[in-house]
């Protein structure tokens, strides 16, 4: 029997801070609330089972009774910061009624209906079938914590789309979607599991790749890895035509499993080819939508994102289209705030990510569920349209998708330090099976870039939209710019600028992520005096 905690899923619980220890002793109530910079509704965690017990805390974005989606039976508790994305099929493999619930209702679990117990719960009805392979067949955004009594899966998604951050204290293991909440000083003992990721500002705190669970057991101390997911090496060779329609059926399945089970989504639009495709599939599921655009004195794509907003307003009905225009000091006092959300100091990440912070921080109302286009480049080449030669294409393709690991650039903490939860439909793992694979004239054709993304969305935009060329994020609000003017401003030689910028983000990792300052308490001109010239 399965006692079901919360049967809520979307969309609920989005991070978590928790940490679990070895039975049979109790853990001591940890009365102080973790250090995250994701906003929400904070439950502790206390739990205590057959051969684990749980102590910590989980954070849902939306007010709740229970924190993050949990399952208990009599051995086994799952904790599963996120969301599934093949429920239907996870219910139906395990025997649970055809599986087409949302997930939203209170159900017994089983006969022929959908399935409709939460995500947590269809994982505890999965695991007990298929044990920890059942960690292969999930395709969804989640941090998970499982245990099995005495054994651990600390696991990520195939994108590593929530981070998970592990941190091994003598016989206990703490474990948080944020590093910031496990890097207290003078609290490091214990050697980390071989097959992590090491994080910067710590020896001992290590972070769960993408598409991996770390098991660990925790009354031997035995820890090993294994591989969920990897990006695929290969390269298929599908027609023209059919690479156009399995394009555009695993983007619309992408898009509806990502959609509010009730209320109005947020897509931010910029009215380049990717995030208006995930707008007018978004628009045409009948849901309504908002769209959101942003761009700053130096620089906007309005004009772009209007068209696209105008053109979907006159087929659906109930869309909202809104602009949002930032000063660059405005935009460039956001910094902090990024690093303090994203946990990573890679300058260019963060020149993508600043804007988007910015606008995130904007969005008022309740907590809202937004879709955007961003991972759409990686496996198309996007970032690459200039490569002149398919083989260059491809290479670049398979570089940036063996280096996106640890970049967190779609964590929702980038979003839920403003309250919301975001959802990436190019990096569902169907659409990233159907897209990377493509050879790379699929991707590159005709003189066209993303080639198979412009033609899959072709009768649902303008045509000057399908056309138009891509304008990074970066380029289209004017804050690679607005970046480089913040450096010279501050006495940085022009060909020490990237340097500056590294020097400077590293910095901010020290003293928001690593140390015990917060964005608030930094005034960002103050912090750049205050570094070596
Ligand atoms: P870009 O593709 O321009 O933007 C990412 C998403 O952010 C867009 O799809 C859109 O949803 C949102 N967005 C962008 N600009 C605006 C705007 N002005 N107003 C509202 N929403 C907006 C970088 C980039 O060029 O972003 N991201 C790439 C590649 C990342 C590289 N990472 C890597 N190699 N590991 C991407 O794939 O999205
Ligand atoms: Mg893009």
């Amino acid at each position: 029997m399965i006692h079901r905690t919360n049967a809520s899923v979307t969309p609920a619980a989005v991070a978590f801070a928790v940490t679990a220890a070895a039975a049979p002793g109790d853990l001591p109530r940890t009365p102080r609330e973790p250090r995250l910079a994701a906003r929400g509704h904070l439950t502790p965690l206390h739990h205590r089972a057959l051969g684990h017990a749980w102590d910590g805390w989980t954070l849902a974005l939306e007010e709740h009774p229970d924190g993050a989606a949990r399952a208990h039976t009599g051995r086994v508790s799952v904790l599963l910061a996120g969301e599934l994305h093949n429920r239907a099929e996870l219910a139906r493999a395990t025997g649970l009624g055809t599986g087409a619930g949302t997930g939203t209702g209170v159900g017994t679990g089983t006969g022929t209906g959908p399935y409709e117990g939460g995500d947590a719960e269809l994982l505890a009805h999965a695991y007990a079938r298929y044990g920890e392979h059942v960690l292969r067949m999930l395709n969804g955004r989640y941090a998970l914590l499982l245990c099995d009594g005495p054994l651990l899966l600390a696991a990520t998604d195939h994108a590593g789309g929530v981070p998970l951050y592990l941190h091994r204290t003598g016989a206990a293991v703490r474990l948080a979607t944020e590093a910031k909440a496990l890097l207290h000083p003078g609290d490091h003992t214990g050697t980390p599991p071989a097959g992590l990721l090491p994080v910067r500002g710590s020896q001992e705190v290590r972070q769960v790749p993408a598409g991996t669970a770390a098991v660990l057991h925790l009354e031997t101390g035995a820890a090993r890895t294994f591989t969920t997911w990897t990006p695929s090496p290969a390269r298929h060779l599908p027609t023209p035509d059919q690479a156009v329609t399995r394009t555009r059926e695993a983007l619309e399945r992408a898009v509806r499993t990502r959609l509010p089970a009730a209320g109005t989504p947020t897509a931010v639009l910029s009215g380049g080819i990717d995030s208006s495709t995930v707008a007018a599939l978004a628009a045409g599921a009948g849901h309504g939508l908002e769209t959101v655009s942003m761009g700053t004195d130096l620089g906007d794509e309005f004009a772009a994102a209007r068209l696209v907003a105008d053109h979907l307003g006159a087929r659906h009905p109930g869309l909202r289209h809104t602009e949002i225009t930032l000063t660059t000091g405005e935009l460039l006092a956001e910094l902090p705030w990024a690093v303090w959300a994203a946990e990573v100091t890679d300058p260019d990440i963060i020149e993508y990510l600043l804007p988007l912070v910015a606008l995130y921080r904007r969005l008022d109302g309740p907590p809202r569920r937004i879709l955007t286009g961003y991972g759409a480049d990686i496996p198309l080449g996007g970032m690459h349209r200039h490569a002149r030669h398919l083989p260059e294409l491809d290479d670049l393709v398979a570089h940036d998708m063996a280096h996106f690991d640890g970049l967190n650039e779609m964590s929702p903490t980038l979003a839920a330090i403003a309250g919301h939860w975001t959802t990436h439909p190019y990096w569902d793992r169907d659409v990233l099976d159907t897209l990377l694979p493509l050879e790379a004239g699929l991707k590159h054709r005709d003189g066209i870039d993303k080639w198979v993304l412009r033609r899959a969305a072709a009768d649902v935009l303008p045509a000057e939209t399908v056309r138009r060329p891509k304008l990074g994020v970066h380029e289209g609000s004017g804050t690679t710019s607005a970046l480089d003017r913040l450096f010279l401003a501050h006495g940085t030689a022009p060909d020490r600028v990237r340097q500056a910028r590294r020097q400077a983000l590293d910095a901010l990792y020290d003293t928001l992520v690593a140390g015990p300052a917060h964005p608030d308490d930094i005034p960002l001109d103050d912090f750049l005096k205050g570094l070596p010239a």
